[in-house]
């Protein structure tokens, strides 16, 4: 069988027959194959985890999942495929929420990095990390603890997201307000392009001005125009001190004065500043994830921030939150009710188990439709209530159907998570909800995807954040890098059929 490219010009894919497993057990030892085709194949089942997405609403049927241990081996897989015209897709931990991790039945195998999980180097004095792209983000984390560093992204799927995978989704995260983004700081990746070759721009140098930057391309390119296969990037020193509160807003109307004056007066030691709605929190304390308030203090509160400080000395930093909490109750209309700072390791984690825990709790709850987007800080609450409006006009809210519409997310970076929590997934939700929340997104000239990447979900909506010209010469990019296709298809770039047409 031949699957159409979703590139009009490229030829079609084909599907792996017993002859390309042959090939590949050249290339890989048999237990580093998973197929269920050929003499050694395995049940189906076997493939599942590999073929369905961390939310349970994306699901691929490939035949064979390949687990090399060596950026040659990746090579020599990647080319064998390009001549073949076998499509490719690269899984890291597979907590991608936007369904760019798995195949999309055009008979794509599976190339999974979690063999190559062995760090490189790391230089103390610059703090720079050299590691391969199938390295679990928490154990980079551990790796680090010892020499006085942390990573400089951060999030709640750490115990199993890839920093190949970070890198390729350009994640953000709970840190980007202090640290940056990706592309700020990695400072090199080793990619193996769509015909096999090595790209090793492994660099570890802060400053490098000799032409095209090409490493940016891959941040972000959600495994389109390479499989990177290894990651140099630049690690801070560890805070001498973090501290953390939680405080609960009487009205969503206090947010942006209280994000001004926790700039202004905790300037320098402010690291993280995170939004929860009322919504959200009790979906949260209710399926176990950190600890919350108490119930008295949570009452009349419409919404909830986090904030962490992270800075140079303890005693220092504790007074500046002291005050600031001091401050922010002492006014005549005060801007929080009530506000709870961690006294110790575990509640500072339980605080932030809160936060980085809703996640996994909308999941509880239901099938969760994720729309992960940049829009104005004020008007975070009106998206979440518009939507909810939405879904209330069409007769879609009730247990069977849409059982919650929360909001939360990164205010720092002006990141709402809004999340439509539903009993199953359903066509007639999905129209409900596509295209108005992209439509609403585009009224705010905001991002239909501030940090999940574009994946299969959000392909085809591509428009709504970027113009013709833009996604022409994305498209361009794309055909030079991969004339064939394989890489990745059906991720990231419109299909064909959707693509506006230049004037
Ligand atoms: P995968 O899910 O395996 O892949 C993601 C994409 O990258 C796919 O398109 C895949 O093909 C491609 N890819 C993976 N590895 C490679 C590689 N080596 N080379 C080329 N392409 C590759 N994201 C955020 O930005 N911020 C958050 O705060 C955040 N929190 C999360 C919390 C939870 C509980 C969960 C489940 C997800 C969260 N995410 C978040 C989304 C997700 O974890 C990130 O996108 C993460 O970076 C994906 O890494 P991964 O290794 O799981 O990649
Ligand atoms: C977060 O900030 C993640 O917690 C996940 O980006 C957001 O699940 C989501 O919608
Ligand atoms: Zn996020």
């Amino acid at each position: 069988r031949r699957w159409a490219s979703t590139h009009a010009s490229t030829p079609a894919l084909n599907q792996v027959t017993e002859e390309d497993l042959a090939h590949f057990a050249k290339i890989l030892s048999p237990q580093f194959i998973l197929s269920t085709l050929g003499s050694s194949s395995v049940a189906s089942s076997e493939l599942q985890p590999f073929n369905s997405d961390w939310m349970g609403k994306y699901h691929g049927n490939s035949t064979t999942v390949l687990r090399p241990r060596t950026t040659k081996e990746v090579s020599e897989i990647v080319k064998y495929c390009n001549e073949r015209r076998i499509g490719i897709v690269p899984q890291g931990g597979n907590t991608g929420l936007v369904g760019g991790s798995v195949p999309t039945g055009r008979g794509e195998i599976i190339v999974s990095l979690g063999n190559m999980n062995k760090v490189r180097h790391f230089d103390a004095v610059s703090g720079t990390l050299v590691a391969d792209a199938g390295c679990v983000l928490q154990s980079l984390t551990d790796y680090l603890a010892p020499h006085n560093h942390i990573m400089p992204v951060e999030f709640g799927a750490k115990g199993s997201c890839m920093i190949g995978g970070n890198c390729s989704t350009n994640a953000g995260g709970v840190r980007l307000l202090r640290y940056g983004s990706l592309h700020g700081t990695v400072l090199g990746l080793e990619v193996v392009l769509p015909d096999g070759t090595i790209l090793d721009q492994l660099s570890t140098l802060r400053k490098d001005n000799t032409g095209y930057d090409l490493k940016q391309l891959f941040i972000g390119a959600e495994g389109t125009l390479g499989i990177i296969t290894g990651v140099s990037i630049l690690t801070p020193p560890s805070p001498q001190a973090s501290s953390n509160a939680i405080l609960a807003l009487p009205s969503f109307d206090s947010l942006l004065p209280l994000f001004q004056t926790a700039k202004r007066e905790l300037s320098e030691i402010l690291s993280a500043f995170e939004y929860i709605d009322r919504g959200a929190y009790d979906l949260s304390v209710r399926h176990g994830q950190g600890r919350g308030l108490s119930p008295e203090e949570v009452e009349g509160a419409e919404c909830f921030v986090l904030i962490e400080t992270s800075g140079g000395r303890r005693e220092h930093d504790e007074e500046k939150l002291n005050d600031f909490l001091e401050h922010l109750l002492g006014e005549e209309k005060p801007l929080i009710n009530t506000g709870v700072l961690s006294q110790d390791a575990t509640q500072f984690a339980s605080i932030w188990g809160l936060r980085e825990g809703i996640t996994e709790a909308v999941s509880k709850e239901g099938k969760a439709y994720k729309y992960d987007i940049s829009i104005p800080l004020s008007a975070f609450k009106q998206v979440v209530d518009a939507t909810r409006e939405q879904l209330r006009e069409k007769g879609l809210l009730g247990p069977h159907a849409v059982k919650e519409v929360v909001g939360y997310g990164h205010i720092g970076d002006g990141n709402l998570h809004l999340n439509v929590v539903a009993a199953q997934y359903t066509p007639e939700i999905e129209a409900a909800l596509e295209p108005f929340v992209y439509e609403l997104v585009g009224k705010y000239k905001g991002s239909i995807s501030a940090e999940h990447g574009l994946g299969v979900m959000k392909a085809h909506a591509l428009h709504y954040s970027k113009n013709e010209v833009s996604i022409e010469w994305m498209r361009k990019i794309k055909n030079l890098f991969d004339p064939n296709g394989i890489m990745n298809p059906g991720k990231v770039l419109p299909p064909p059929e959707h693509q506006p047409l230049l004037a």
